[in-house]
C-alpha cells in the first residue's frame, strides 16, 4: 500500500513535525510505503539532522522524502493521500487521482483541538471537483476523534529512560549539561513571551535550585534580555538559585529524551504539547496565537479536559499559571501556587498520560480508517 503526505512549512515546525513522526511511524509499525512531500527542506533539517536539504529525493528512516516544488513533475499517485493542515494539493495531481479507476482515499489531516465540535466534524466527507471527496481527520483527546501520534515502544522506552538515572545523566552529558544536586531540571520551547521574566525571577529567587534548558527557538531572545547577555548553545549563566544553559535544536527524538529527564517541560504549538504528555511531568503549554484570540477557547478547551480529578487547589494553580503563560504576565505569583501543589501535578500528569495511552494512537486510526473505507 502506497501512501503520500504533502506538508507545507507555513512556518515554525509543526507541520513538518507532526508529518515527518506520522510517515516514519506508517512505514515502522503498519509495513507501508510513504512518500513524505515537503516544501521546505532547511526546515526539515532542523528536526533531521541527517536530511540533505539540497536532495530532490532522498530515504529517511524508510520514508521517501520528497522536495515538494514549485515546478510539479507528474507521479503515480498513491493509494491514501494525506494532505497536511490544509495545505493545496498541486492541481495536476488532483486531476491524476481523479482519473484513477479506483479513487485513493484523500484525507486533510487537521490541527489539534480539545474543541467539542471536533468529534463531530472528524471522518466527515466533502465532495471535490471531478467527483473526488476528502474526508477530514482530526487527531484529538476524546472517543471519537482521531486520537494522537505515539509511537508503539514510546513509553516503555520513556520509562527505561525515568528509571536509569544513570542513562539519564549520559544522555544529559552528550548535550552538555550536568544535573545538580537536588536541582529540578526544567526545558523551555516557547514563543516569544513578555511573561517570562516573572517566572525567571521567581526561579532565581526560590527556594529550590532550578536547571533551566533552553534549545534555541523564538523565547531565547526574552531570555538573553532577561540576562542581559547571550546564551548559545553550550553556554551558561547562573542567578540566584536558577541556573540557565542554552541548548542545540535537536533531533526529535533527542528532544523526547530531554522531556522525560526534565521535572517540567515548558512547550508549545501542537507536537511539542504532546510529546510533553506522554513525558508525563507537569507541563506549561504556550499556545500559537491565533487572530481574534480564537487560541483561548482552543487552551480552555484542554483544560476543561486536562484538570478532571485535580483537587480545587491544584486545579486553580494549573489554571492560573497556564493563562498567566499566555496572557504573558503573573507568572511569578502563578509560579508559586504550583510549587505548593507540584506533588498533585506530577501524579496527574502521570494518570493523564496513562489515559491517553489508553487509547488508539493516531497512526493506526489513520489505518483503520482506510481498512473501513475500502470495505
Ligand atoms: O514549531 P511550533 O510552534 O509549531 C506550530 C504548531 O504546530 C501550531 O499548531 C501551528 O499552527 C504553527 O506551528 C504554524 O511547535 P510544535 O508543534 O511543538 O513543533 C515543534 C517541533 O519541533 C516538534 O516536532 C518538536 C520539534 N523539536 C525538535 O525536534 N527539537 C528541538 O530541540 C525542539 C525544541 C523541538
Amino acid at each position: 500500500m502506497k501512501w503520500d503526505i504533502f506538508c507545507a512549512v507555513v512556518d515554525n515546525y509543526g507541520d513538518i513535525g507532526v508529518t515527518w513522526r506520522l510517515a516514519r511511524q506508517l512505514v515502522a509499525e503498519h509495513g507501508l510505503a510513504v512518500r513524505l512531500w515537503v516544501d521546505d527542506l532547511d526546515a526539515f533539517a532542523h528536526l533531521c539532522p541527517s536530511l540533505d536539504p539540497h536532495a530532490a529525493v532522498q530515504e529517511q528512516a524508510g520514508v521517501e522524502v520528497r522536495h515538494w516544488s514549485g515546478v510539479w513533475q507528474p507521479v503515480e499517485v498513491a493509494d491514501v493521500v494525506i494532505e497536511a493542515f490544509a495545505c493545496t494539493l498541486p492541481d495536476a495531481y488532483v486531476e491524476v487521482m481523479a482519473a484513477r479507476t479506483v479513487p485513493p482515499l484523500w484525507l486533510n489531516l487537521e490541527y489539534l483541538s480539545a474543541e467539542d465540535w471536533v468529534a463531530g466534524c472528524h471522518g466527515l466527507p466533502s465532495p471535490q471537483p471531478g467527483g473526488l471527496q476528502k474526508f477530514f481527520f482530526f487527531p484529538g483527546f476524546v472517543e471519537g476523534t482521531g486520537g494522537l501520534l505515539r509511537e508503539a515502544g514510546l513509553l516503555a522506552e520513556r520509562d527505561a529512560l525515568q528509571a536509569d538515572v544513570g542513562a539519564q545523566a549520559a544522555f544529559l552529558a552528550r548535550l552538555g549539561v550536568v544535573r545538580q544536586p537536588q536541582a529540578q531540571l526544567i526545558s523551555l520551547f516557547a514563543y516569544e513571551n513578555a511573561g517570562l521574566a516573572g517566572w525567571l525571577e521567581a526561579l532565581a529567587s526560590g527556594y529550590k535550585t532550578t536547571q533551566l534548558l533552553i534549545p534555541q527557538g523564538r523565547i531565547l531572545a526574552d531570555v538573553q534580555a532577561w540576562l542581559g547577555t547571550s546564551l548559545a548553545p553550550g553556554e551558561r549563566c547562573q542567578r540566584g538559585n536558577l541556573h540557565l544553559q542554552g541548548l542545540p535544536f535537536m533531533a526529535q527524538a533527542d528532544y523526547d529524551r530531554l522531556l522525560w529527564c526534565c521535572d517540567f517541560n515548558a512547550v508549545r504549538g501542537e507536537d511539542s504539547f504532546i510529546r510533553a504528555q506522554w513525558a508525563a511531568r507537569p507541563l506549561l503549554w504556550h499556545i500559537y496565537r491565533q487572530e481574534e484570540g480564537a487560541h483561548w477557547d482552543k487552551l480552555d478547551a484542554f483544560l476543561a479536559l486536562y484538570h478532571q480529578g485535580l483537587s480545587a487547589s491544584a486545579d486553580a494553580a494549573l489554571q492560573q499559571l497556564w493563562k498567566a503563560w499566555n496572557a504573558e504576565q503573573g507568572m511569578a505569583e502563578a509560579w508559586g501556587e504550583v510549587q505548593r501543589n507540584w506533588q498533585e501535578l506530577r501524579e496527574h500528569a502521570e494518570r493523564w498520560c496513562s489515559q491517553q495511552a489508553a487509547r488508539p494512537d493516531l497512526a493506526s486510526a489513520l489505518v483503520q480508517f482506510h481498512r473501513n473505507w475500502l470495505s
